[in-house]
């Protein structure tokens, strides 16, 4: 018998645009995880689950994705390379992560590209500043950080991030997703890929 998928309505999909590890950045990512959750802790996500989203399109009509695809790899910045430093974990949505302490300027003027690309598409993008993010576990309720001088954000009560020994990510595509919840978890499909200049 096939699992339950979440319903929707006519050809809807759920999609993002995001950036995906190769299988060895991501093994060294899962170890991470594994190394880093408290026992009994969390959900690590799966190896092939791990990504980092660009611009989140939620669920929309065949029409609205042929309108994102066709503006969506219009500017296309050159291969860059992304360094993991920092693991993170927001209390709110008891999400651990890592993330960048100093992600390079053109990744934000890439993300306002593509939430401009949403925008014309007719959608409402995310408006908060973008943080980059790459959800390595989720439903962690307690973690108390790990890592070299770990310190605690400003925002306490919203973030705690941790330093990491650097992981070095070359970015060479941009792909468009789609996102369907099993009971067990997402099942995430990458639709097209457009190669970094
Ligand atoms: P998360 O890891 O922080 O939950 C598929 O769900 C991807 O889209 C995940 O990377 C998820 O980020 C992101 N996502 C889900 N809902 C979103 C929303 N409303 N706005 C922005 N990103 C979202």
């Amino acid at each position: 018998m096939s699992e339950p998928t979440t319903v929707l309505s006519g050809d809807r999909q759920r999609l993002f645009l995001a950036i995906w590890p190769d299988a060895a950045l991501a093994a060294r990512l899962h170890e991470l995880t594994r190394r880093t959750l408290p026992p009994g802790q969390g959900r690590a996500i799966e190896t092939r689950n791990l990504h980092l989203t660009l611009a989140f399109l939620g669920s929309v009509e065949p029409t609205c994705r042929s309108c994102v695809e066709s503006l969506a790899g219009e500017q296309r910045p050159p291969a860059f390379t992304l360094i993991f430093d920092c693991l993170g974990y927001w209390p709110r949505s008891h999400l651990l992560w890592a993330g960048c302490s100093q992600p390079p300027a053109m990744l934000r003027s890439w993300v306002d590209h593509l939430r401009g690309a949403l925008r014309r598409c007719g959608l409402e993008p995310e408006t908060r500043p973008f943080k980059a993010h790459l959800t390595l576990a989720r439903n962690v309720r307690r973690y108390s950080g790990i890592g070299r001088g770990g310190r605690v954000a400003a925002r306490m009560r919203h973030e705690r991030v941790d330093d990491v020994a650097p992981v070095e990510w070359p970015v060479t595509a941009l792909m468009l997703v789609s996102s369907e919840t099993r009971p067990h978890g997402a099942r995430y499909t990458i639709l097209r890929e457009w190669p970094l200049g």
